[in-house]
């Protein structure tokens, strides 16, 4: 579990916003290294792509509609160095608070403050920011934006100052 990639993307409504440095210092901030960041207008068969997983959902003609035509997207990856990181990263963006329980997870209005969306938004269609859930989503979500000399290898400075 060490050295695991994870796929993060600051939305549209969050670019809009003016958001896009705060989510990728709040990363910083915790030790992440960026490895790959770019701001992509991403087109509708390629959110189409992205969300595969989601191709059946009454929401998904909507949400590809949304992702390709209001702006663009800041497409990152993170590493956080020999830890366990992918599941953190939800936590991160949308941990709930147990007054929540019953609102939808993806639901930022029962984001816990302190997370990304429950410091940020409020609605369901514009939760500024995407993380992907699993290390295997993650790879693939990689694959999909990324070139691979896009993805940079360089070691951080400040690594012996955040890890032990
Ligand atoms: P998340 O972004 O929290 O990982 P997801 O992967 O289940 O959530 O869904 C992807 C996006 O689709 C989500 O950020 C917003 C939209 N979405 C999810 N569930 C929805 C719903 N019930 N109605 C409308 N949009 C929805
Ligand atoms: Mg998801």
């Amino acid at each position: 579990a060490n050295n695991e990639r994870s796929f993060i993307m600051v939305k549209p409504d969050g670019v809009q916003r003016g958001l896009t440095g705060e989510i990728i210092k709040r990363f910083n901030n915790r030790g992440y290294k960026l490895v790959a960041c770019k701001l992509v207008q991403p087109s509708k068969e390629f959110m189409q792509k992205h969300y595969a997983d989601l191709s059946s959902k009454p929401f998904f003609n909507g949400l590809v509609e949304y992702m390709s035509s209001s702006g663009p997207v800041c497409a990152c990856s993170r590493i956080w160095e020999n830890k366990e990181r992918v599941p953190l990263y939800c936590k991160y963006l949308k941990a709930r608070v147990k007054t929540f329980v019953n609102v939808v997870k993806t639901n930022p209005l029962a984001s816990a403050p302190g997370t990304i969306r429950g410091d940020y938004c409020v609605d369901l269609g514009r939760n500024i920011c995407h993380g992907s859930d699993a290390v295997e989503s993650a790879k693939r979500e990689i694959d999909l934006w990324f070139k691979p000399e896009e993805v940079i290898t360089y070691s951080l400075i400040e690594a012996p100052m955040v890890y032990e």
